[in-house]
């Protein structure tokens, strides 16, 4: 049956070709790590209406309204989950976010092949994420080439040491770390702060994950992170960009 669930969604997807030829395709994406190294916010606000860790975030606002908001809140980049079964996105979200903003999107979601990566770039993305904990270390090189020949940046996230050495490459701009341990669902911004000093000064470091207060970031400033992925606080309020502006 998994096998005839596979045949099936395969032929349901868009040909590679045809994704190839859609107008985002040729546009030149924006540069997330440059707008990180050239701002004193740092922050990558987050579209997200529902998360495993809390059932309901925000069902109530429209995507181009978030996503206009942060950008009048002068956010350096906008991150849209695109998964379905667990975070309630869509593509159709980044191609709207997309038509929305000029800011540098992130496509937040769980990749594991090329044609994602493909995907990211005909919806509109400028960056993509990689997850060490779900990738080897040969498909974070292939997955992070085949995105830079895109012209798309990439996001590597880990979560603690082990993941981090095993993913070091030249071919990554941004090295995320997730207070979120996504096994367990617990926060400690300490995983940020561990695992600074191991992160070579090449990539910008991202913080990921439970940042709550202006409090939080100047703390992780001080450990050499550039960028701040803000999701559920911004979310949860009735006008998340107000929020990201405070
Ligand atoms: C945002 P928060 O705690 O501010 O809502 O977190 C973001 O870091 C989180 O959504 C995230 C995530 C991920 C989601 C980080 N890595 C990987 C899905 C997949």
């Amino acid at each position: 049956v998994d096998k005839e669930r596979e045949v099936a969604f395969k032929k349901s997807l868009v040909p590679p070709v045809q994704l190839e030829q859609a107008m985002l395709f040729a546009r030149p994406a924006f540069s997330l790590s440059n707008a990180l190294r050239h701002s004193s916010s740092g922050i990558i606000a987050e579209h997200k209406r529902r998360s495993p860790s809390k059932a309901v975030i925000n069902h109530d606002t429209k995507v181009w309204e978030v996503v206009k908001g942060y950008e009048e809140a002068g956010v350096c980049g906008i991150s849209v989950l695109t998964d379905t079964p667990y975070f309630g996105g869509s593509l159709e979200d980044l191609l709207v976010a997309r038509a929305s903003v000029q800011t540098p999107l992130l496509r937040k979601e769980f990749i594991v092949d090329e044609y994602q990566l493909l995907e990211a770039k005909a919806y509109g993305a400028d960056v993509i994420l990689l997850i060490a904990a779900v990738l080897t270390r040969q498909r974070i090189r292939e997955l992070s080439l085949f995105a830079q020949d895109l012209g798309l940046e990439v996001l590597l996230e880990v979560h603690n040491l082990e993941e981090l050495e095993k993913s070091l490459m030249p071919s990554l701009d941004m090295l995320g770390v997730n207070n979120r341990n996504l096994k367990t669902f617990e926060v400690s911004l300490d995983t940020s702060k561990e695992l600074a000093a191991h992160i070579p000064d090449e990539f910008v470091k991202v913080s990921e994950s439970g940042i709550s207060d202006t409090a939080a970031i100047k703390d992780l400033r001080e450990y050499g992170y550039r960028g701040f992925l803000v999701g559920e606080n911004f979310m949860k309020t009735t006008d998340p960009g107000a929020a990201a502006s405070g």
